[in-house]
């Protein structure tokens, strides 16, 4: 998987993805990031990329033609029409299915907006997903775009290690995750649960389904109405 991120903080991209699980993955060769610089592609002697908005209103837009030109400068480079993604409370809401499905691609380009956002026309030309991380405002596209790059990558094959699967967590079956324990037994006079230490498998996947359902139920009851209950499992939550 290639990205290429047009913006206009390539520092900010380069530096927040090169550590851990994602970082790791970009070593050994299964990600490679590309930050672009719009700043680059404007065409005049400031290297102005925004002006006023027509109409009138709070703040400055960026303007379709250096937003174009690092476009154009990516699809060049690979050889074809990427899909891009657009950064932007305006999209829909990003999730899991999503990450799955963008993590087929083989270059994905993110576009990120700043200031009051991009000249509508420029979007309607190479914008072909326009996607937000969820409600409330940021103050620009380049955090959804790391966002979304770690939750897309971890779906990458061979990104995740044989111990972490990207199959059965959160979300997968529309449950949250178990609580986990490690040692000591003990701590600030909690005991982990004796059916984790009681060695039987049955049980302890039996216990953590159940911990899966209260918890969703609790906490996202939303997600509880697609989760795919047995009907023992719908008796054990209305006790
Ligand atoms: Cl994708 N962009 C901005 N600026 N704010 C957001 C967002 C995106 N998603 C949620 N808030």
């Amino acid at each position: 998987m290639k990205y290429h991120v047009l913006t206009l903080f390539p520092e900010m991209i380069m530096q927040g993805l090169g550590v851990s699980i994602i970082g790791r993955a970009m070593e050994k060769g299964l990600l490679e990031l590309e930050a672009v610089n719009i700043r680059d592609y404007a065409n005049n002697k400031h290297n102005k990329v925004d002006d006023y908005p027509y109409g009138g209103g709070a703040g400055m837009v960026m303007q379709a033609a250096p937003v174009y030109g690092a476009y154009e400068a990516v699809k060049e480079k690979i050889g074809y029409a990427p899909r891009v993604v657009y950064l932007t409370p305006q999209g829909e809401v990003f999730n899991q299915q999503l990450a799955k499905e963008l993590a087929k691609e083989d270059d994905l380009v993110f576009l990120c907006g700043h200031y009051e956002g991009i000249d509508e026309r420029v979007l309607e030309e190479v914008v072909t997903d326009f996607v937000s991380i969820g409600d409330y405002v940021l103050t620009g596209g380049e955090l959804p775009a790391m966002v979304m790059i770690d939750a897309v990558s971890r779906m990458v094959p061979g990104v995740l290690s044989n111990g972490e699967s990207g199959e059965t967590e959160s979300f997968e079956g529309n449950l949250l995750e178990y609580p986990q324990y490690s040692r000591p037994e003990e701590w600030h006079g909690k005991k982990v649960p004796e059916v984790l230490l009681s060695g039987h498998h049955a049980n302890i996947a039996k216990w953590r389904r159940e911990q899966s359902i209260l918890r969703t139920a609790q906490r996202r009851p939303d997600l509880l109405e697609k989760a795919r209950l047995t009907e023992k499992e719908k008796d054990f939550l209305s006790k």
